[in-house]
């Protein structure tokens, strides 16, 4: 059977802004691939939305695509949970959650509720099984959970592969040798940890396409179909679904016509002056607006880093001219990075945080999380679930968990 897999479609990112519709017409286009490419499933491995609660105006184009899947010729596929014959129209999608659309169980997340509506099927920490001309691929399901979790939390799920059947993993995490970086808890997951002998592990989360071997399997990471937070690695791959071969388990990326491209560029100074940075400035724009093959406006993320010249601050480099002279024509994301050290700490957790655009409830999970951590309580109880159920104003519900007045 041919498999389609469309990762991280970000339904709703940047909906108030000049990128509002990208999202949605990059998934339109990376389903009508798969279906005229004649898939007979498709999957979806998490942050299909760009949120855990869309908006009304989010829903209403999310209906529209996914009846895209449902109104196509329905393939002579049957899926299977535990032996039972599941009713769908179309071409099958199955989802896992990414981190995204993590809820805690007492809330549903939006791909439930896709599920609900006939349009998917949503599994975690299980399976279904796929089945056309007596051949079968078993799709098993982990969806995204906090990072510094997501190790124990596999361990305990340890999914076996069926025999006598293709299997396929789907899950949504970082990867250590994919994200390097010092701190621990931000990625728990090696390489080494992925589940073993499966025919294929595909991995969300890592916008872009990327294949390995590792001992006991083989990875893949599509990548997401639209640039969210404008990683160099996503300035040098494409966009794109891939199509799977079950028989051969061989893969085919197949980019996106119409794609927004990514251009990256970090420049480093020495002593330098206001005006010599300008103009360097000016010129690496100009450069990357030339190299613009798309009929979009590019992305452009500069970073201006180094030293200044004896007795000059940042704010002495003033980059809204020149942004001014390229109004309209690029989408900008500068950097400046000429700050001394007693600021930098400080500058830099700013940054994290505008980078990583998180809602205020997951800043305020993080914080208590962090905070906690600092104290006896540490991880003595839920946190997430707790938080959640405060933001949903069940007060009652909250202090019963707190209590532990409620099953476990
Ligand atoms: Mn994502």
């Amino acid at each position: 059977m041919k498999i389609a897999v469309i990762s991280d479609t970000h339904l709703g990112f940047s909906e108030k802004n000049a990128r509002k519709d990208e999202a949605l017409n990059n998934a339109l286009e990376a389903f009508s691939l798969a279906i005229e490419n004649n898939a007979d499933l498709i999957l979806l491995p998490g942050d299909v939305f760009d949120s855990k609660i869309p908006s009304l105006e989010t829903w209403s184009k999310v209906f529209y695509l996914f009846n895209l899947s449902r109104k196509a010729k329905k393939p002579e596929i049957k899926i299977l949970q535990e032996g039972r014959e599941l009713d769908f129209d179309g071409i099958p999608v199955i989802a896992i959650h990414g981190t995204h659309e993590i809820r805690t169980k007492d809330f549903r997340n939006p791909l439930e509720v896709l599920q609900s509506a006939g349009f998917l099927f949503y599994i975690h920490a299980n399976y279904l099984i796929a089945e056309k001309d007596s051949e079968k691929v078993a799709i098993h399901g982990f969806g995204g959970v906090p990072e510094q979790k997501a190790l124990d939390v596999l361990k305990v799920y340890n999914p076996q592969p069926l025999p006598d059947t293709k299997n396929i993993f789907l899950m949504h995490q970082s990867i250590k040798e994919f994200l390097p970086t010092d701190d621990e808890m931000a990625v728990t997951i090696s390489m080494s940890n992925l589940p073993k002998d499966f025919d294929l592990v595909i991995n969300g989360h890592l916008h872009w396409f990327a294949e390995k071997l590792f001992e006991g399997g083989r990875l893949l990471m599509p990548g997401s179909t639209i640039v969210t937070q404008m990683k160099k690695f996503e300035s040098e791959k494409q966009k794109g679904i891939v199509l799977i071969n079950s028989l051969t388990m061989l893969t085919a990326f197949l980019p996106l016509s119409k794609q927004r491209k990514l251009f990256y560029e970090k420049i480093s100074f020495n002593e330098a002056f206001p005006d010599e940075i300008l103009s360097k400035f000016r010129e690496k724009i100009q450069s990357f607006l030339s190299e613009n093959s798309s009929d979009l406006i590019p992305l452009i993320r500069i970073r201006l880093k180094g030293t200044l010249a004896k007795g000059l601050t940042q704010a002495d480099v003033d980059l809204q001219k020149v942004l001014q002279e390229f109004e309209g024509k690029a989408i900008f994301s500068i950097q400046k990075d000429f700050s001394s050290d007693s600021f930098k700490k400080k500058i830099q957790e700013l940054r994290e945080l505008h980078k990583t655009k998180k809602s205020v409830s997951a800043l305020g999970i993080e914080l208590l999380v962090k905070n906690l951590s600092e104290t006896a309580f540490d991880s003595a109880f839920d946190v997430r679930r707790f938080f959640e159920l405060l933001a949903e104003e069940d007060v009652d519900k909250a202090i019963a968990f707190l209590e532990k007045k409620e099953e476990k």
